[in-house]
């Protein structure tokens, strides 16, 4: 064997030895196990996909995602541009004036703090300290450079899921990544199939995710729930991506549905902290509505604000309203905040499920009724107030979704009490008013009239055409 040949199969096995110790190659949660839960097309796979690798105890994957993040920074992994970052790219065009304005992408740099924020396993960007810097010239640089093309090829050939490929899908996800509510920054992605969420202070909704799994009826209405982590003294959940139940996630369109006639929890009722902030979005809603003491002082309370929110939008008389949506072909939509009346609402669920009205509608509504037989039969239910949950509606060309999602402010009923999540709300008895939105929103779908009927029809297929048309050129 030469001597280049000699350093050359010592650089690689050097590399691979490194490769090993680095990544835990069989033991961490990036083995190849996880090509089980990959990308595939048919329902069998499918089937596969949802199943969840065995992990590590949560422990020891902290330990790796700590104290081995620094040294797999010191790899020779290289961060690349993320060419069109869309985390929490949105635009509040339906129903309001502000359709001209550009959608809101936010920086690179800004993508890069949401997610440094994130208890990743998977590697960071190297620092340019730590990446190699041989001489271009040496003979070490040309057999690193070997060395590395060839520990490459292996991880590909073996499957095994290396530095490198994680990154790639981590870019990949986060190109066609969009949050349709909650607070900005707050979801991002986990694995290819699994959401980090970032948790408030003193919020159970770990705790919720964890009793729910232990709830036979509800199995399936809502996302898969896998892990409590913390790192930096802040709080996440693992839990299923349920858009990648979806054959492409980004050519779906999507809804977000408050569910509820309370948005707040009984405990905001005594809080008397008056916030400038809530008071800025009451005017910018209705300008009339403050009172004159409240415009002298420029602020209110959040009980005041959310009460404000659930009477000027659908929430006081439905037990439910729209958040944001996203159109098959269409951009991400967050102004609907006064949509109140069930004429606004039949109008917006019409715009929203387009030339797909009729299948949609008739899948949603059979979904609906089963998730309320269950939320009927459900011990979780019984027993907990569930307040700011959403049902998230999902549909393509082919499938419709519909789910209960957000459980942040979901909490045990004190006293062995019951609910039946029907009864009207007064400050004690923790009612929350979910079934009363469940039952108006099947009985709203119920009469939608089928696609062809209604005048505005021929129309809709026109403006889905052009759209269809923009998108490809762009
Ligand atoms: C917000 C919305 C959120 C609420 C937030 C409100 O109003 O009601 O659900 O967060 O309170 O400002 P809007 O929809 O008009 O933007 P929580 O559900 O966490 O209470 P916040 O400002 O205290 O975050």
């Amino acid at each position: 064997m030469s001597l280049s040949n000699r350093v050359r199969a010592h650089l690689v096995r050097s590399l691979l030895y490194i490769y090993t110790f680095i990544m835990g190659v069989g033991t961490s949660r990036h083995d190849k196990r996880q090509g089980c839960w990959s990308w595939g097309g048919s329902s069998n796979s499918e089937e596969k996909r949802m199943k969840r690798p065995k992990k590590l105890p949560s422990k020891l994957r902290l330990k790796i995602s700590g104290n081995q993040r620094r040294r797999r920074d010191d790899t020779f992994v290289v961060w690349e541009e993320i060419p069109t970052p869309s985390v929490c790219d949105h635009r509040d065009t339906m129903n309001s004036e502000a359709s001209s304005s550009p959608p809101s992408a936010p920086t690179q740099e800004r993508l890069m703090q949401i997610i440094s924020c994130f208890p990743y396993p998977t590697t960071r960007p190297a620092s340019p300290q730590c990446l190699p810097k041989p001489s271009p010239e040496s003979c070490e640089h040309r057999a690193f450079c070997d060395a590395f093309g060839k520990l490459v090829q292996v991880s590909v050939e073996t499957m095994a899921i290396t530095a490198l490929p994680m990154d790639v899908w981590l870019k990949e996800r986060l190109k066609k990544w969009v949050q349709l509510s909650g607070h900005e920054g707050s979801i991002v992605p986990a694995t290819p199939h699994t959401l980090y969420k970032k948790q408030c202070a003193n919020c159970g909704e770990g705790r919720a995710y964890k009793n729910i799994s232990k709830d036979p009826a509800l199995d399936g209405f809502t996302p898969k729930y896998y892990d409590e982590l913390e790192k930096n003294e802040e709080h996440f959940i693992e839990i299923e991506d349920l858009l990648q139940q979806f054959h492409d996630p980004t050519k779906t369109a999507i809804m977000d549905i408050k569910i509820g006639t309370r948005t707040f929890l009984e405990s905001e009722v005594s809080n008397t902290k008056k916030r400038a902030d809530l008071y800025e979005k009451m005017v910018a809603i209705d300008n009339d509505e403050p009172t004159e003491e409240e415009r002298k002082c420029g602020a209110i309370t959040k009980l005041r604000y959310m009460q404000f929110r659930e009477r000027e939008s659908s929430t006081a008389q439905l037990g439910f309203r729209i958040e944001a949506a996203k159109r098959l072909e269409g951009a991400l939509e967050k102004n609907f905040k006064k949509v109140r009346t069930v004429e606004d609402v039949t109008t917006t669920f019409m715009d929203f499920f387009g030339t797909q009205r009729s299948r949609v509608r008739q899948q949603l509504i059979e979904r609906l009724k089963s998730m309320r037989k269950a939320i009927e039969h459900s011990s979780f239910f019984n027993s907990h107030e569930v307040v700011g949950s959403s049902i998230l509606i999902v549909f393509d060309t082919e499938k419709v979704g519909c789910w209960m999602i957000d459980f942040a402010k979901s909490s045990p009923v004190p006293n062995g009490r019951t609910l039946n999540h029907r009864t009207t709300w007064i400050p004690g008895n923790n009612e929350d008013g979910y079934l009363i939105g469940i039952d108006n929103l099947v009985k709203i779908l119920e009469e939608l009239p089928e696609y062809g009927e209604h005048p505005d029809d021929q129309l809709m297929v026109t403006e889905e055409v052009i759209a269809r048309m923009k998108n490809t050129k762009s």
